[in-house]
């Protein structure tokens, strides 16, 4: 089967409104279409890299505060400066963008512009005809970060197809031995905070080590043949930097946390020279074991919300078992406390001196999320 088309839609800087883009997202979704949505007030540069990152065939700008000509144009121009010329540009503005605008974009590169009162119908269809045929044979690109986003998309491509990837093997420890960095796997339930946690931590790497480079793999849920909100990147914010290196998956019908890709994926990050390779899975539930038997993660932390219901749900969780650091974000809320010491009863039964942690990754400078980033950067020593 066909990989879904993937596109990528932002709303540029000092612009807020995001609710033009969130109705046409869905509906790019129903369709079959996988939408990384980077979220708004975003620059040229954060659209450029995610897009080139995420080897997105399209770029959908909403821009309503003025300034489009301008926008639209500055990020045709920088897709070609990085050499990404076929990832292509479409979007709209409501009454905003004049007809006459238009036109001038037209000559800058720009695909399209849906004005008011185009149906979404109508802007579904042209996503499917314009953007859904295979993709022409692409030059060899010079941008190390392009050449990466290649590879992923032919490894996710060719896991579509039921085909394991030669080159990255099956985990083995001839490709341990080739590995740059450290694999950490974070899991846990649908908000419970993980990629504000992520966020956070990689804040911390980024200022720990000027020269540091990171890399996330982060997944999001789809059904096999679907679309999918992609939706990470909008909730980062430290991560909109060329040293972070951002991918997000659909899960494509597969069950646990991970996309049938993933494996394969990992393995070739980790063989990529970053410090640190994230994978992030998608909110999991109590029978959930996503890095079991994996083979390329170093270390798991399973964030938890202080909200897992009574005393007996603890002992049906399986990763509590499993993971070698415990999180209790959100410790701030109410009930942060007694969850601590049902989870420490919980943990004390396994005897494994897990580290159980409590943080708030919403505030900044949190301590918790110190002590968290201290227990990570002290397992790389390992
Ligand atoms: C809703 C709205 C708001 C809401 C936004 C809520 C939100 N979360 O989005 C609120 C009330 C918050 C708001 C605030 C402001 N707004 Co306002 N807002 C609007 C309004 C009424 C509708 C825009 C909209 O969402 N339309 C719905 C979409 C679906 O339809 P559409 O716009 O016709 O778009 C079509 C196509 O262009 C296409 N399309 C649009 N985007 C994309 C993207 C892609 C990828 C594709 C394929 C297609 C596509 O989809 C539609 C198909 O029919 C417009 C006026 C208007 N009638 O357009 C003003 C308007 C955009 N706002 C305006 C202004 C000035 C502001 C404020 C600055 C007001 C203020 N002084 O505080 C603030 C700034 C907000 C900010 N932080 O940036 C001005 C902009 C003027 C300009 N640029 O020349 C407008 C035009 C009102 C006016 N006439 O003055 N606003």
């Amino acid at each position: 089967m066909a990989s879904p088309i993937r596109i990528l839609t932002a709303v540029p800087i000092c612009d807020g409104h995001d609710s033009a883009i969130n109705t046409i997202n869905l509906e790019f979704i129903r369709h079959g279409i996988e939408v990384v949505y980077l979220g708004y007030h975003r620059s040229v540069s954060d659209i450029v890299r995610a897009a080139a990152q995420e080897d997105v065939r399209a770029i959908g700008i909403s821009s309503y505060n003025g300034g489009h000509i301008e926008f639209f144009a500055d990020v045709v121009r920088e897709l070609r400066k990085q050499g990404a010329h076929d990832i292509n540009v479409f979007g709209g503005g409501g009454g905003t963008i004049t007809h006459d605008d238009a036109a001038i974009m037209a000559r800058k590169g720009v695909d399209q512009i849906f004005f008011a009162g185009t149906s979404l119908s109508e802007m579904t269809d042209y996503v499917r005809k314009q953007y859904g045929k295979p993709r022409k044979k692409r030059t060899h690109a010079k941008n190390p970060d392009l050449v990466l986003a290649r590879r992923l998309t032919e490894i996710e491509d060719r896991s579509g197809a039921r085909r394991r990837s030669a080159i990255t093997g099956d985990g083995s420890t001839s490709d341990r031995r080739k590995r740059t960095g450290r694999v950490i796997g974070f899991t846990g339930p649908g908000g419970a905070g993980k990629t504000t946690l992520i966020d956070e931590l990689v804040l911390r790497f980024l200022n720990q080590d000027r020269h540091s480079r990171i890399a996330i793999l982060s997944h999001d849920p789809s059904v096999i043949g679907q679309g999918a909100l992609l939706g990470d990147r909008a909730t980062m914010i430290n991560s909109q930097t060329d040293r972070v290196f951002m991918r997000s998956m659909a899960t494509r019908g597969q069950a646990g946390g991970l996309s049938p890709a993933t494996h394969d994926c990992l393995a070739h990050l980790a063989q990529s020279n970053f410090d640190y390779v994230i994978i992030e899975t998608v909110g999991t539930g109590q029978e959930a074991m996503p890095f079991q038997n994996d083979g390329i993660i170093d270390l798991t932390v399973l964030v938890m919300n202080p909200d897992y219901g009574s005393r007996l749900q603890l002992q049906k969780i399986v990763m509590l078992d499993l993971a070698e650091i415990v999180v209790v974000n959100k410790s701030d809320l109410q009930r942060a406390r007694t969850a601590h010491s049902e989870i420490e009863q919980r943990l004390e039964q396994n005897r494994r001196g897990q580290k159980l942690i409590d943080t708030v990754a919403k505030r900044h400078r949190d301590p918790g999320v110190d002590r968290l980033f201290d227990l990570i950067s002290a397992d790389r020593t390992r």
